[in-house]
């Protein structure tokens, strides 16, 4: 079975604390990431209107200098959390990918491991509240769903040609599927549980969405 060669639609901005050879440059990265990861706690429980730069200051023990330091605005931190909530997902994709499955299963892998992400990453439910709150945000956020939708076209595209896909399934159709029914079912899951049982609730979903999509 040929591996699904996909290259990731989403765009890389990973904050790495990885050492580097200027530990003054290491130290602002990492002070870079604690601030965006206090201020992706608070978006997430409280929402961009309800959370200032001074509660994000005292959560890190920082001054609000030291946090404009890294983020000139509270804008500036909603993009970076946004931003980093999509940086997951090209890893995740290296992770699956790296499985060597058929582009089908590759497409169930990736929702099922997003779905543990929603669950268990608060900078992923974070980028998730910050997009719904997109109205009451005066910055460009990055565009929602499109990326996915790309990647699961691709992955079924690739399905089709590997003949996976049931016959008169559209790609584009079935990935525009796929993202809408995962996003629901992440967004019902959040309000009524906070995404306690996003992953079986997706699971549920996925088994009929799959089912109804695979030529087996
Ligand atoms: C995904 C959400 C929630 C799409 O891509 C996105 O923007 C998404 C947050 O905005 O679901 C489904 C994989």
């Amino acid at each position: 079975m040929p591996e699904p060669q996909t290259t990731s639609p989403f765009p890389v901005r990973r904050i790495t604390t990885r050492r580097g050879p200027d530990p003054k440059q290491d130290r602002a990265a990492r002070t870079k990431l604690l601030v965006l990861t206090a201020a992706a706690e608070l978006f997430s429980t409280q929402g961009f209107r309800h959370t200032s730069v001074k509660d994000v200051a005292d959560r890190v023990e920082m001054t609000k200098g030291a946090v404009y330091f890294h983020y000139p605005t509270k804008e500036a931190l909603a993009i970076a959390v946004v931003e980093q909530h999509y940086a997951r997902w090209p890893m995740l994709l290296e992770e699956v990918t790296a499985e060597g499955r058929g582009p089908l299963e590759t497409a169930a892998r990736l929702l099922a491991g997003a779905a543990a992400a929603f669950r268990d990453d608060i900078v992923v439910q974070a980028g998730a509240r910050l997009q719904i709150e997109r109205p009451q945000i005066d910055a460009e956020l990055p565009t929602p769903y499109v990326d996915w939708t790309e990647l699961l076209s691709a992955l079924l595209i690739s399905a089709r040609t590997a003949g996976e896909l049931r016959e008169g399934v559209s790609p584009h159709a079935a990935a525009r599927s796929l993202v809408a029914a995962f996003f629901g079912t992440q967004h019902i899951s959040d309000v009524l549980h906070e995404r306690a049982d996003v992953v079986e609730r997706w699971s549920e979903t996925a088994e009929l969405l799959f089912r109804a999509i695979s030529a087996r």
